[in-house]
C-alpha cells in the first residue's frame, strides 16, 4: 500500500524546522541560521521512498508578530495547518537549571491552533544533542503531553539525524493511501532564482548583526544561463559552464546600507564571496555574481514592496 500526503512543519523561530527539512530531503532546500526568523516563506520539500511520498512544508517560525512582514510570515505558518494531512510540531529541548519547562506564548498559540484544526500531530523535541543530561527530557515530554493528544512524541536531533528515521516512519502512518503526488525526482518547487536569493540572504544573516537580518531582502534581477553547461546534470561535485547573476540587496535605511557595504566595500565583498561559493555548489556552475545594495524605505511594512520582494502568499 502506497501512502502520500502533505505534512506541515510548525514551531517557534529557531527550533530547527529548516534544518530538519534539509535532513529529511537530503538536500539544502531551506537556509538556516542561528538567528530567529530566518525562514520567511513556505518551502516545499518532497521525500520519495519506495513505499511512500511525503510533501513537507517548512514554515516561518511562529512568534508575536510586530510589523507586516512578520504578520505575513506567521499567517503563512499557521495557515499551513489547515492545508495538510498531518502536522509536525517542533519544540526545542531547552533545559532550565531547575528542570522546569516553560511553554511560552508562541507555543501556546500553536497549541490553540492545533486544537481547533484537529489534525493528527506529532511532537518532535529537537536539539537533544545539546541537552546536557538526558533525564531533562522527561519534564519536557510530560509538560507537552498534558497539553495536547499528540500521536507520539519524539526526541530528535535534526543536526545529527538522531531519531529522524523513526519520526519519518510515524509521520508516514498518518498519511492516506494514495499515489505519488509529485514526480519522484522532484524535491522542491522552488525556482533556482529564489534559492539563489535565499543563499545570499543566508550569508547576510551570517555576516551582519542586530537589525540588519530583519531589514534585508534579496532579489535576483538577472539570471543569465546562456553560458551554462548544456550537459546538465553535471556529475556530483563537478562544475560546468557559467551563470551570470545580478542581485539587489534591499535594506530599509541609509545607515543599514552603509553597514552592509562596509568600510571600503569590505563587508559586501565578504558576503559576495561567501554567497558565490554556495551558489556555485547549488547550481553546479561557475558563477559571476554582481551585488548591489539599495535602500527601500520601510519595505517590510509596505504591501507593494512586500509583493515585489516575494513575500505575499505563494500558495
Ligand atoms: N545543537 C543543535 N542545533 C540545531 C539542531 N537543529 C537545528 N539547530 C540549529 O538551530 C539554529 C536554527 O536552525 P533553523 O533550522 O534555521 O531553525 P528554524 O526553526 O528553521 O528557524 P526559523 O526559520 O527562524 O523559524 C541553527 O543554528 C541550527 O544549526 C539540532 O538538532 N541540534
Ligand atoms: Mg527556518
Amino acid at each position: 500500500m502506497y501512502r502520500s500526503g502533505f505534512i506541515a512543519i510548525i514551531g517557534r523561530p529557531n527550533v530547527g524546522k529548516s534544518t530538519l527539512l534539509n535532513r529529511l530531503t537530503g538536500e539544502k532546500l531551506a537556509i538556516v541560521s542561528p538567528k530567529p526568523q530566518t525562514t520567511r516563506n513556505r518551502i516545499l520539500g518532497v521525500v520519495t521512498r519506495p513505499e511512500h511520498q511525503i510533501a513537507f512544508l517548512d514554515t516561518p517560525g511562529v512568534h508575536k508578530a510586530k510589523g507586516e512582514l512578520n504578520r505575513l510570515m506567521v499567517d503563512a505558518a499557521l495557515g499551513a495547518i489547515s492545508e495538510v494531512d498531518a502536522v509536525l510540531f517542533i519544540v526545542e529541548a531547552a533545559a532550565r537549571p531547575d528542570d522546569t519547562v516553560e511553554i511560552g506564548e508562541g507555543n501556546q498559540l500553536i497549541l490553540q491552533k492545533l486544537k481547533a484544526a484537529r489534525k493528527p500531530t506529532v511532537l518532535a523535541i529537537n536539539k537533544v544533542d545539546a541537552l546536557p543530561r538526558k533525564p531533562q527530557l522527561l519534564p519536557i515530554i510530560d509538560t507537552y503531553r498534558s497539553q495536547h493528544p499528540f500521536v507520539e512524541i519524539f526526541p530528535i536531533s535534526a543536526l545529527s539525524g538522531e531519531g529522524v528515521a523513526e519520526l519519518e516512519a510515524t509521520l508516514v502512518s498518518l498519511l492516506p493511501e494514495g499515489p505519488q503526488l509529485f514526480p519522484p525526482e522532484m524535491v522542491t518547487d522552488q525556482a533556482e532564482r529564489f534559492v539563489v536569493a535565499e543563499l545570499i540572504r543566508e550569508q547576510i544573516l551570517h555576516h551582519c548583526r542586530e537589525e540588519i537580518p530583519y531589514s534585508t531582502a534579496v532579489v535576483v534581477d538577472h539570471f543569465d544561463e546562456s553560458e551554462r553547461a548544456p550537459d546538465k546534470p553535471v556529475p556530483p561535485g563537478k562544475i560546468g559552464g557559467l551563470v551570470r547573476l545580478d542581485a539587489t540587496v534591499f535594506v530599509e535605511r541609509d545607515s543599514q546600507k552603509a553597514i552592509v557595504i562596509g568600510k571600503g566595500g569590505q563587508m559586501l565583498k565578504k558576503i559576495g564571496a561567501a554567497s558565490r561559493s554556495q551558489i556555485e555548489r547549488f547550481l553546479a556552475a561557475h558563477v559571476y555574481l554582481s551585488l548591489l545594495v539599495k535602500v527601500e524605505k520601510r519595505w517590510s511594512e509596505r504591501h507593494d514592496a512586500l509583493r515585489r520582494l516575494g513575500y505575499t502568499p505563494r500558495r
